[in-house]
Parts: structure tokens; C-alpha cells; sequence
């Protein structure tokens, strides 16, 4: 396994949950010198970065970039697959299609989270699941024509009401029918919503795509009270062989939990 840390550029509004917010450069050169494989990017726009300051920077640390996740398209783009608008819908599809597009130059997946959107007022969850399908099929489809995996993370019940546990994800994928769309275990996540974090992560087995570790108060592993030794053993046992990004809040500030989350997780993870 390999581990992540998500960042985002310095223009990202604080709804993108990072630990740093600062120049690609300077984020990859602390994510590099703490011990980091790789970075995951949080990004609103394709064009919100230059793809060869990026590349050049990933070069000069020699780190992976295994996604770019989109909370903020939803966040501050405010478009997302579910919304009853057509018009709205169409520019969540088209945003989410150019990231897909960035994403395949650089081999990374692109995440769906809370883009998928909700269950809107006095509309049923078939409602929603109809929009959300179909606008994922068509970035899947976009997705499989460029070679990138899709990668769908269940969010706790607070942040959206739609996707709330690993099971749901799996059981969307099965309506879905897509291989090119994996699921996106967050153990912040799943400490709300799922039974067993272990026995969902089990139950999901091949279709883990890829993860999301942060603590049960989403400080650092290790700084709460989740049992990532029998997560990672769990991960192990389905052949997880991925990525696990650290996605945590930047306290007590941004470089110790970045820290706090490599020494801890390169101790669980020999
Ligand atoms: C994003 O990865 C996440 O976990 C959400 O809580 C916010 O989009
Ligand atoms: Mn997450």
C-alpha cells in the first residue's frame, strides 16, 4: 500500500477538506520531504491549474498523483448530477468530463463525492438515483475512453442524504454497471454511517478502488479512537494494494497532522 495526502491549491475555498492549501509547490515539497508516495488533488476546474507546473513538481519530489477529487464542484460550483435542473446537470456531467480529461494525463482516477448531489426536497430517492446514474454513466463512459477509473465515496449523512455507506456505493455500482467505477472507502465516513468498517470493506472486497483515512474526529490517524490496525489488516485481506490518502483537518495546524498521519500510518503499514 501506498500513502496519500490530499491537497489543494492556494485559491481552494476552505469547503475543500485538505490539510494544505498552498502552492502546489510548496505542498508537494513538505508532502515529499515528511515521506508521502503521493498527492491527491482537490481542484473546482480543470483549468484552475497548469498542468506542467504540476507535472514538473511531481517530477522534482517524485511523487504519484493517484487522484483528483471534486468536492468542490459540488461545494462551489454548485452543480452536481442530482439536480433538477437539466441546465445545472449538463454543466456537473461537462465539469467532471474536463477533469476526467486532466485526470488521464496524468494516470490519476477522478473521484465522485458529493458532486453526485442530493435527494432534493419533496423528490424521491428514485428520482435522484435516475439523474445520478445517468450522469455518471456518461463521465464513465467519457472515463473508459480515456483509460481512467472512476472512484464513488460514500459521505456521512451530515454532509448529504444521498450515498450515506459502503454498501449504498456498491449497490449504486450494481444499477450502475460500469467496471471502470470502483468505491471510495472514507473510514470518517464509515465510523457514521457503516455497522463494521471491516465487514463493509470485506463486503466491498474487489470494488475498493481506492481510500480515504482520517481518524473517527478526522484529526490524523492515530489521533482518535478508529482501529486502523484492523482496518489496514482488512484492506490486506481483500488485496487492497492501492493508495490510502490521508484526508484530515489541518489541526492542531497543517504540517503536524500532516506529520502526526505519515508517522503513524508507516507504523501500522510495515
Ligand atoms: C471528501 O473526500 C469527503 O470526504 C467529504 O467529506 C467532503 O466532500
Ligand atoms: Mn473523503
Amino acid at each position: 500500500m501506498k500513502i496519500g495526502l490530499a491537497v489543494a491549491p492556494e485559491n481552494a475555498l476552505p469547503s475543500a477538506f485538505v490539510v494544505f492549501r498552498d502552492k502546489l509547490e510548496i505542498s508537494l515539497a513538505k508532502a515529499a520531504r515528511l515521506g508521502y508516495d503521493g498527492v491527491e488533488l482537490a481542484l473546482l476546474d480543470p483549468q484552475q491549474v497548469d498542468r506542467r507546473r504540476i507535472r514538473a513538481a511531481l517530477a522534482e519530489h517524485g511523487l504519484g498523483l493517484p487522484v483528483i477529487s471534486t468536492g468542490q464542484v459540488f461545494s462551489e460550483g454548485k452543480v452536481w448530477f442530482t439536480h433538477p435542473e437539466e441546465r445545472i446537470r449538463r454543466a456537473a456531467v461537462e465539469r467532471i468530463k474536463g477533469l476526467i480529461d486532466l485526470a488521464a494525463e496524468f494516470g490519476a482516477m477522478v473521484n465522485i463525492g458529493r458532486v453526485r448531489g442530493y435527494i432534493h426536497e419533496g423528490e424521491t430517492h428514485e428520482v435522484a438515483e435516475g439523474r445520478f446514474l445517468a450522469g455518471l454513466a456518461e463521465c464513465a463512459d467519457h472515463a473508459a475512453a480515456a483509460g481512467v477509473t472512476m472512484i464513488l465515496e460514500p459521505v456521512n449523512r451530515y454532509e448529504i442524504n444521498y450515498i450515506n455507506s459502503v454498501p449504498q456505493a456498491v449497490a449504486a455500482l450494481g444499477k450502475l454497471g460500469r467496471p471502470n467505477v470502483k468505491v471510495m472507502p472514507d473510514t470518517f465516513h464509515m465510523n457514521i454511517e457503516d455497522v463494521s468498517i471491516t465487514g463493509s470493506l470485506a463486503a466491498a472486497s474487489a470494488l475498493v478502488g481506492y481510500v480515504h483515512l482520517a481518524d473517527s474526529n478526522r484529526w490524523a490517524p492515530g489521533q482518535g479512537h478508529l482501529d486502523f490496525p484492523a482496518i489496514i489488516a482488512a484492506l490486506r485481506s481483500i488485496g487492497y494494494d492501492g493508495y490510502v490518502t490521508a484526508e484530515i483537518l489541518p489541526y492542531p495546524d497543517p504540517d503536524t497532522a500532516a506529520q502526526q498521519a505519515i508517522a503513524y500510518l508507516r507504523q501500522v503499514i510495515q
